[in-house]
Order: C-alpha cells, then structure tokens, then sequence
C-alpha cells in the first residue's frame, strides 16, 4: 500500500478517535450529579405507562378462552406457538395512533412522563430496529416507526420521553423462544430450567437493542426494565447494561429491574448499593409508610396492563387522585397505566379518567409537583404533602362538624383553601391538637386541598 494511502488512512483513524473521544468527554463533560440527574423525575411524581404491542390486537381473547390477568400475556396465556403468534405482528396496522393526540392526553392528565413498552415480553418491537426484522418496519404492515413518533411528540409538547424494555422475550429462541407451551418455566416452575444460549440473547440481541434506543431517539428519561425475574438472566448482565446506558447518556434514569434487586412485588431494593437501578418499582400496591429511597408505583386503571375489552373493572377517578396523593404524601411517583387497542386508540374508560385526573391536578397541582413525603403521621381524614415552609392538607373525608383536626406538630401562620387563596381559614390551637375551622361542605368532593404556610 503506498505512502500516501497509509498516510491518509492514519489522518482518518486519529480523526475518529478524537472525534470519538470528544463525544465521550461530551457526553461524561455533561454527566449531573445523581440528585441532578433525578431532580426531574422527583419534581415530576405522575407518569403515564402506555402497554402496546401486538397483543393489544388480541385483547386476551382466543375463541371463548380469556387469558387471566394481564391480556399483554395473551402468548404465553393463550398457548400461541411462534409461528401462531407471529401472524398478529404481521397484522399490526393501527392506523389510528396519533402519538400527538396521547402525549396531548397525558400531559392534559398532568402527567409529566411517559413510559412506551418498546418491545414487551412477546419480542415485537416497536422501533426501527437493525437487531432484527421482528419490529414495526420489517414484520407490521404499519411501517412506521412509533418510538421514533412518540419521542418527537413528547420532545414537541415538553413531556419526558421514557422506555420500557422487556428483559423477557418469548420469540427468540436463545431466549425464552423455545420453552413453549410454558414460556415462563424458567420464571415461576422450575429455576433449574437454565437456558445455556441466554448469554448469547443478552450480548448478541438484548444489549445492542437497548444500545439502539438510547442512540437513535434522542433523551430518554427513564430506560424501564421488566423481566428481572427469570434466573437465566445475573446481576452481573444487570450491572453491566446499567453502565452501558449510563455510558451512552449518562443522565438517563434506570429502574430497579435492571438489576436482581427487586424483592418480589414491593418492588423495592431490598440491598442498597449492592444492585444496579436508580428506583423502586412496587407494582400494583402502594407500599404502607413512607420508603427513604427513590420509588415509584406502577399501576393499571383496571385490572390489565395490555388492551382487555372483557375487564371492566375500573378504578374510578376518586380513587385514582387518592392514589395519587396517597403516594406522593408518602414520596413516591405515580405511573398510571394505558393499554391502548389495535387501532392506536385509548380506551374510553381511561380518557375520562384521564380527563378526571386532569381537572383535578390542574387546581392543585401545587399540591403534588415537587412536594415531598408528609413529616407527619398520616391523619384519619387524608394525607399531607410538605414543600418549603408550606404543608398541604389533602382532605379525603371531610368532617361533618366543620373542624379538621391536624397533627398538633403543625403550627399555622395561615390556612386557606388551596382553590380559594381570599379565605382565611381561623384555627385553634391546644396542647393536644390544632383545629381549623373549615366550611360545612367539602369544596372538592374527591379531595379539597387546604394550604397551611408554617409558622415559622
Ligand atoms: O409481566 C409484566 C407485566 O406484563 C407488566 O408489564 C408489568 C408492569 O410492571 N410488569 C410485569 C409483571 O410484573
């Protein structure tokens, strides 16, 4: 090879590795610090979850068979083979979805993030994926790519744009792909079911896919992974595809199931420091006290994570906004789930709520965003939320006798209706309680938020 070529080859080489060492000091030159880096998320306390893949097609039903549970389930529940099941990716057309019209919804909601299932334990994903033709562009006829679209709609309306990915995958054969019928063996039968190729899944598949992600969709908020359970899959793979993300966008926020440390359905790091994940993740319940790490409470509105038309059972609007306060009073996030259909479409019952849960968050949102966990016990008629110098009485039951005993530790300079600042609420104080005189009739039936600035 003469000279000049090697020469020129030289020149390129040392530009990359500048260029590419400059991208690395970029990107470590704008590493926060970890309070920094989780101040939004902490700030933000609701998120929208969003469960839809091909299974939203299905909606858990197989001829009379409904799979129990969660209808994102339907491969494993309803017994579908591969090749059965491959039939509804190559179906998948929802010509319907408007990722503006959801991220309008959410943010309507007062929702503050989103969470999108980008590939859910059935293996379809929902990106432009090069790691495999099994996703949105090669497989569905849709041929869009719709974490590409949601991500430029939150980016558009100011929403954090955050991704789910399942550890877990049932397609692919060095994965769970060949344990049917029971593709979850592994998971809850037999641990001693080890899956040999499971490595090669996880370097050669799992990781460059998540790699893609964070490359090619700009800021991800939160990447949020499930799966964590089956044995097949270590620590050691959970702490090295923490740094690999962190690596890649340092400031991105990684839930515990990246790592061992979930303690079954709390969901919280049963070992500090000892597990990779910046969050707890208690699923489905609310834990009891206040907990002094970082967490967040996943929940359905009704009974399914994945697209179900046969559950109905709803949790009403009252309760959502109860949940909501009841765990920000307790310093944790709310994220609230969506499972939209086929079509790209939100289930009706969950836009009313949506919509109920906006109204309420618009009047009392002060209440909520960037407020820390109640310093006091939790009081009978509700909860408390707490930010600088100010408490929120967050009024569930509200008395029938027109005085609301607050926990005798608060002392009042002044007390209104959050929704009505002109009113001056009068309070009384003894040595064993404070009472404050409040109008015969709730202003907000679901709950009235009563300011109390502090004395100093
Ligand atoms: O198996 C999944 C389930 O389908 C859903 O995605 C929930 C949401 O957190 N996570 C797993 C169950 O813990």
């Amino acid at each position: 090879m003469k000279i000049v070529q090697r020469l020129s080859i030289l020149i390129l080489v040392t530009i990359l590795n500048v260029n590419t060492g400059i991208a690395q000091n970029k990107s470590q030159k704008d590493k926060l610090s970890d309070d920094e880096r989780m101040a939004w998320w902490r700030d933000s306390k609701f998120g929208m979850f969003i469960h839809w893949g091909a299974y939203s097609i299905i909606g858990g039903e197989r001829g009379t068979k409904i799979a129990g549970g969660g209808a994102e389930w339907a491969m494993d529940k309803l017994d579908y083979t591969i090749e059965d099941y491959e039939k509804f990716p190559k179906m998948f057309n929802p010509q319907l979805f408007d990722a503006d019209a959801w991220v309008t919804m959410a943010k309507n909601a007062g929702m503050k993030y989103i969470v999108l299932t980008s590939k859910h334990h059935e293996g379809f994903a929902l990106w432009d994926s090069k790691v495999s033709k099994y996703d949105i562009m090669d497989t569905a006829p849709f041929k869009r790519d719709i974490v590409k679209e949601l991500a430029e709609a939150c980016k558009k309306q100011g929403i954090k744009f955050c991704l789910y990915y399942s550890i877990v995958d049932w397609h692919h054969p060095q994965a769970q792909g060949n344990l049917y019928p029971n593709y979850n063996i592994s998971q809850h039968d037999d641990p001693s079911v080890v899956n040999p190729d499971f490595p090669k899944y996880y370097q050669n598949y799992m990781k460059p896919q998540v790699g893609e992600l964070l490359k090619n969709y700009g800021d991800i908020g939160v990447v949020w992974f499930d799966g964590d359970w089956i044995s097949d899959y270590t620590t050691e793979m959970g702490k090295d595809l923490y740094k690999y993300i962190r690596d890649i966008q340092p400031n991105t926020i990684v839930n515990n199931r990246v790592d061992k440390g979930r303690t079954g359905m709390d969901g919280m790091n049963n070992k500090p420091g000892q597990f990779a994940g910046d969050f707890g993740t208690p699923e489905q319940e609310i834990p009891d006290t206040g907990i002094d790490t970082d967490w967040e409470a996943c929940m359905t509105m009704n009974g399914t994570w994945g697209y179900k038309p046969s559950d109905n059972k709803w949790k009403s609007s009252e309760d959502l906004i109860q949940k909501l306060v009841d765990i920000v009073s307790k310093g944790g996030n709310f994220l609230l789930n969506i499972g939209p259909d086929g079509f790209g479409r939100f289930p009706a019952e969950s836009i009313r709520r949506l919509e109920a849960m906006g109204e309420w968050t618009k009047k009392n949102g002060e209440a909520v965003y960037g407020a820390s966990a109640s310093p006091y016990e939790k009081p009978s008629w509700g909860r408390y939320t707490k930010k600088d110098g100010v408490v929120y009485a967050h009024v569930f039951e509200w008395p029938k006798d027109g005085l609301l005993k607050l926990n005798k530790e608060i002392k009042i300079k002044k007390a209104t209706v959050l929704t009505n600042p002109n009113t001056v609420l009068k309070s009384i104080a003894t040595s064993a309680e404070v009472l404050l005189d409040i109008p015969m009739l709730a202003p907000d039936a679901t709950v009235t938020v009563i300011k109390i600035e502090l004395a100093k």
